[in-house]
């Protein structure tokens, strides 16, 4: 019997041989695979830079590379990344969830992710020309933040970095810039989770990097919803200024993909899809977006971007109409 309502527009398609990666593809001993980044090679090959967890419960990266995004993944024979807690105390738990961006700029990739250190997650950032030596710069973000990536060029003269600082008044997403890549600031807050029993209250985050597009910067974010047996981890999407990524342009209300398949529901966390990485085809529409299902598998579901941008232009709404609702306080007592 189904169980899924489907009178709302289905964006995102899993693909068919979902899980595309699982720990039983990997030539060394690990617990699960998942929240790869994803980035296209100069030569069209697609490499996953994928969150390895071990049996301790620490992560590092490995990457895993195919010609075609789909099959026949050449996975590294060893860790690619693994964290160096000797001359990077702030990895002393693990390495997670890398964000990767080809900075044109630089001829380097700039991989952001977060680093488990003593003090909480933070964010930390290295670059590499070639997904076998990184130059890292160490955290550019303290803790707790997470959930971080860097746009593909220099706005006005700077780096803009999306990340996720978490407050006791929720966990928002923010912008912050940078001449050099190491030193950040003039930090501003650009998407809020929103409160009550809305599906992102709370907590939210991007989760690939930032998706530029004719109309704006695309952004497919997570939101969080605490229920009594867990959290439910969603993505929805928002657009931002081309020219002022401090400007959302639209936000939609309802979220566009979230844990229906058994792989998405039962794992070592239940009930998460987890995007951080993507791919455009050769068709400049498809959008390949890779995610960690329920935190134990690599799966691969598709897009249209016209359709996310069509859906947003009529579903969206400005920040301006939403967030005076978000503002609302609870009726006095
Ligand atoms: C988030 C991140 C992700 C993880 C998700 C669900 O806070 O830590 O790495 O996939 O929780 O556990």
């Amino acid at each position: 019997m189904p169980i899924h309502n489907a009178h709302h527009e289905i964006l995102f398609h899993r693909y068919d041989g979902n899980p595309i990666l699982t720990a039983a593809h990997w030539p060394y001993p690990a617990n699960s695979v998942f929240n790869p980044g994803a980035i296209r090679l100069a030569d069209g090959t697609t490499l996953l830079l994928c969150r390895v967890e071990d049996r301790r419960g620490h992560s590092h990266f490995c990457a895993a590379r195919s010609a075609d995004g789909v099959n026949n993944w050449q996975i590294d024979p060893q860790p690619t990344m693994a964290p160096d807690p000797r001359l990077h105390p702030e990895e002393l738990w693990g390495i997670e969830d890398p964000r990767i961006t080809y900075a044109a700029e630089l001829g380097k990739y700039v991989v952001v992710y977060t680093a488990f250190s003593w003090g909480g997650p933070g964010v930390a950032l290295a670059m590499t020309e070639d997904f076998r030596h990184f130059e890292r710069c160490g955290v550019v973000m303290s803790p707790e933040d997470k959930d971080a990536a860097l746009l593909p060029r220099q706005i006005n003269g700077r780096w803009v970095m999306i990340h996720r600082p978490s407050t006791p008044m929720g966990a928002h997403v923010w912008v912050s810039y940078s001449p050099d890549l190491r030193h950040w600031g003039d930090h501003k807050l650009v998407l809020r989770a929103r409160r009550g029993g809305w599906w992102d209250a709370n907590k939210i985050g991007l989760s690939p990097p930032l998706i530029e597009t004719e109309s704006g910067w695309l952004m497919i974010y997570h939101g969080v919803r605490t229920t009594a047996s867990g959290s439910l981890y969603r993505i929805g999407l928002a657009l931002f200024d081309l020219n002022d990524p401090e400007v959302c342009l639209r936000r939609g209300d309802t979220w566009v993909f979230g844990p229906e398949a058994d792989y998405e529901r039962e794992g070592d966390v239940d009930n998460v899809v987890f995007p951080c990485g993507f791919t455009v085809a050769d068709d400049g529409d498809t959008l390949n977006v890779y995610y960690g299902a329920a935190d134990t598998f690599i799966c691969l579901a598709t897009a249209s971007i016209r359709k996310l941008l069509d859906w947003l232009d009529q579903q969206g709404r400005s920040d301006a109409e939403i967030m005076p609702l978000a503002e609302q306080s609870p009726p006095a007592l």
